[in-house]
């Protein structure tokens, strides 16, 4: 269904997912992150796999997204991070201290998840990445970052090599996606979670030219996502990607208007409408799935991640809901 769907051919009810399904808001989550570091979690396949399948034994959900993380491609650059409690993601080298590995090396803890999660999951699995842009401002920033200061910085004073490491980047990504992808992933998305943060032209420039380049690279569907994808869709459909995953800001029917029937796609209710009630938020997925109907290339999802403190009956109400109305339609 949601491959059908990426090719804008589904002609059954719409595929759900939900973007951060695997994550805080699940109390099994929780129980199985206490006491362990989420570095080491994400290294260890076993942990891969029982965290991707958790969210599908709890929802209704028709895809696995891979438990893994985007800071997850400076395996294979020889870049250290972590995830610290209260801080988030950390970055602890430079951009100059970048050493390519070998990707089958870097990456066989996500290579062997994949391959075990391939053997046991109903549904597809999906893999992903962080687009370039983002992941560069990671690695500049040091760690989460409200303006991106020091990344707009750099892009100002010295454009040619910020260029150049975004192409060191973009490599990177390419090989990790390329691990995912010949262990058995169904389809990636790319997630430019910063891309708000720039104008136009330079979003053209350092967003959208190093995307391109990555699914020019792959034979697979892929999705792209980036907050600002409301206001940026028709530049992301110029990429001409399998999909456009669109943040909650705009009218998603009316954005589908502006992107080629050929281009599925994805979203988007506002995570935090999850906080108010059941009834409003079955009105808000009836207006999505009115405006969406008989769409073949019509996927939903939210406009982004799950927060850590949602209430799960909320996540389960949606999930069950979405599929319950658009199957008696
Ligand atoms: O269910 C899933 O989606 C799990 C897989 C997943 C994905 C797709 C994780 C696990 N992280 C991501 C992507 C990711 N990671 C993005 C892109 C999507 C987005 O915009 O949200 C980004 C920006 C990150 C970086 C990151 N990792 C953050 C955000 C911090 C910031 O700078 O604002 C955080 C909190 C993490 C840690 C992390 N990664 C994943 C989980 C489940 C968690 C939190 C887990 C925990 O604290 O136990």
């Amino acid at each position: 269904m949601l491959l059908d769907a990426l090719q804008c051919r589904n002609t059954g009810r719409p595929p759900i997912w939900l973007m951060r399904q695997a994550g805080r808001y699940l109390p099994e989550y929780r129980a199985m992150r206490r006491g362990r570091s989420l570095l080491e979690m994400f290294h260890c396949p076993k942990t891969i796999v029982e965290v991707t399948e958790l969210p599908l034994n709890i929802l209704n959900v028709d895809a696995a997204i891979l438990f893994s993380d985007i800071l997850t491609v400076f395996d294979g650059m020889q870049i250290r991070y972590d995830f610290q409690d209260q801080v988030g993601p950390v970055v602890f080298d430079s951009a100059d201290a970048i050493q390519m590995r070998k990707p089958e090396e870097a990456y066989s803890h996500v290579i062997q998840g994949i391959e075990t999660l391939k053997k046991r999951l109903e549904v597809p699995l999906l893999g992903f990445a962080g687009a370039p842009f983002t992941i560069a401002s990671y690695l500049i920033e040091g760690k989460s970052s409200r303006d991106l200061k020091k990344t707009k910085q750099w892009l100002y004073r010295e454009p040619e090599s910020f260029s150049k490491l975004l192409d060191q980047i973009t490599e990177a990504t390419i090989a990790y996606l390329k691990c995912q992808i010949a262990a058995g992933v169904d389809a990636v998305q790319l997630f430019d979670s910063w891309a708000n943060s720039l104008g136009i032209w330079e979003f053209r420039e350092y967003c959208l030219k190093p995307m391109g380049k990555i699914l020019k690279a792959l034979d697979i569907p892929v999705i792209l996502f980036c907050r600002g994808s409301s206001l940026f869709a028709e530049e992301l459909a110029t990429l001409n990607p399998a999909a456009i995953s669109i943040d909650w800001s705009g009218d998603l029917p009316t954005i589908r208007k502006s992107i080629p029937k050929t281009i599925a796609v994805q979203g988007n209710l506002d995570p935090m409408l999850l906080y108010g009630s059941q009834p409003q938020i079955a009105a808000a997925a009836d207006r999505l799935l009115d405006g969406m109907r008989g769409d073949p290339g019509y996927i939903f999802n939210l406009g982004h991640g799950l927060l850590p403190d949602i209430p799960v009956e909320n996540v389960k109400f949606l999930v069950d809901y979405v599929r319950l109305r658009s199957e008696q339609v």
